[in-house]
């Protein structure tokens, strides 16, 4: 009924425009109406909710930060960490699908594309009648992208392209891939690989416990013929590719906090209404205790995603500051699903609240994108100027 109040306990809704009220609205009805009545089936069942795709497209988020004339919303920074914050109040796994299609899909092609590939792809990724994906990490280089051995060969007239890309998110779905490769001289480059090359195939990946609502897959490379002009001209290097997850790690700042905000609304209610020992389990100080802790956590991370997001619309978030937000958001909102879990008892167990599901998400958000301890390396060295990882 009363689904999803918003913590606001700083006033922080006095920061936002009128028009990211308006968004944030407009998403939160969307996710109660549409994702939160089927949700926990899809988890349970593994499956992905394809229904969702239009409607996604039709609120905006795919790519509410690509102008309007290739199909974007056209939003602000805000605006899209706001997006992202209700849709993964929801799931973080439908959030996945959201992150990968506007900021590690769209994003690469609005951003390093020729004029041709973004007529081409991004308004048909934007309506959702294309789903995409990136394929950045490989079996054996996952924190380490730069030791990346898939690779092509310049053919004359196309690339041939061998490798496998492994933990891709939307990959069996996808029917477009912007997909990280060395050339011969081993530098890095992002190719548009197509459904229905020869040779290129998206095997799914079974057996997770955590994004169950989230196609998981490979992408595999038997000698996949490119046409080139499928080849992003406008960057080359690792930088091309940690650009894209600069923009993607922003929005997962945000959308952490979702979840974070969910765990923490479902606990307070129903520590509220259930009575152990004559009284509501909110009137004692150990609940009380965890209760405060989380609105605590919540609150001071609202204020870093709505600071960074500032900076991100003036074009000075630096990817230090970004990894900082996405690694503080996502240890905040796992801790709080683990309290928010003790406090429902073994309610908090069920699928008939949203919690477990959403710690079991955030095992996978504390681990993509970078993991907890990356991010804390690269503060390591924003701070130092010494880089610890090697
Ligand atoms: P390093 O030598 O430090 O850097 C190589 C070049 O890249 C530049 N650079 C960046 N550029 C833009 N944005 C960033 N965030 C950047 N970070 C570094 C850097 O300046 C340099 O440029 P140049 O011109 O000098 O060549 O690279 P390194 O090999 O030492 O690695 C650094 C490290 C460990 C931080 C980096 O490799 C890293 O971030 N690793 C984590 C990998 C990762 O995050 N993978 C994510 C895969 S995608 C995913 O998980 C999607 S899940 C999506 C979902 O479902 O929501
Ligand atoms: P490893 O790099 O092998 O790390 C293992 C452990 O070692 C970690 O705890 C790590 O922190 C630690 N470690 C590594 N290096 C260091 C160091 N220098 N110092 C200290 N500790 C270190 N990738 C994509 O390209 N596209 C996607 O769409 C995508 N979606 C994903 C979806 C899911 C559900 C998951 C789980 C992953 C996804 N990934 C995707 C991959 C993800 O980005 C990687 O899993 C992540 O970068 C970590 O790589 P790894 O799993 O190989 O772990």
């Amino acid at each position: 009924s009363d689904l999803f109040e918003s913590p606001d306990y700083y006033g922080v809704d006095d920061l936002l425009s009128e028009e990211h009220k308006l968004v944030r609205a407009a998403t939160r009805d969307w996710v109660k109406k549409e994702v939160s009545p089927i949700i926990e089936d899809f988890a349970q069942k593994a499956a992905f909710p394809t229904q969702l795709i239009k409607g996604l497209a039709e609120i905006g988020a795919f790519g509410p930060y690509i102008p309007e004339e290739y199909g974007g919303a056209g939003l602000d920074q805000i605006s899209y960490g706001l997006m992202m914050q209700e849709i993964e109040r929801g799931d973080s796994g439908v959030r996945s699908t959201c992150s990968v299609q506007s900021s590690l899909v769209m994003y690469p092609i609005y951003a390093y594309g020729s004029e041709e590939q973004k007529r081409k792809f991004l308004p048909k990724l934007a309506s959702g009648e294309f789903l995409g994906s990136f394929g950045l990490t490989e079996p054996n280089f996952g924190s380490n992208p730069s030791g990346m051995i898939t690779n092509f060969k310049d053919m004359g007239d196309h690339y041939l392209l061998n490798g496998a890309k492994m933990w891709i998110s939307n990959a069996p779905y996808a029917d477009v891939a912007v997909v990280w490769a060395k050339d011969e001289a081993g530098r890095i480059h992002g190719l548009i690989v197509e459904r229905g090359m020869e040779g290129f195939t998206t095997p799914e990946t079974h057996n997770k416990w955590s994004l169950r609502a989230s196609a998981t897959g490979e992408l595999v490379f038997d000698n996949v013929k490119v046409p080139k002009e499928n080849i992003l001209p406008g960057r080359s290097g690792l930088g091309a590719p940690l650009s894209c997850l600069d923009s993607a790690r922003y929005g997962i700042a945000w959308g952490a906090l979702g979840a974070a905000m969910d765990c923490y609304d479902t606990a307070l209610r129903y520590a509220k209404e259930r009575i152990q020992f004559d009284r509501p389990i909110a009137g004692f100080q150990l609940q009380q205790k965890k209760l405060a802790e989380m609105i605590t956590e919540i609150t001071k991370a609202q204020l870093m995603v709505w600071r960074l997001g500032t900076l991100k619309n003036e074009g000075k978030a630096t990817s230090a500051q970004i990894s900082m937000a996405k690694r503080n958001s996502v240890e905040i909102a796992l801790k709080i699903a683990r309290e928010a879990r003790q406090m429902l008892g073994g309610m908090g167990i069920t699928g008939d609240y949203s919690i477990m599901r959403h710690m079991m998400n955030l095992e996978s958000v504390v681990t993509y994108e970078g993991t907890h301890d990356i991010h804390l390396l690269i503060t390591g060295m924003d701070v130092t100027g010494i880089p610890a990882f090697k």
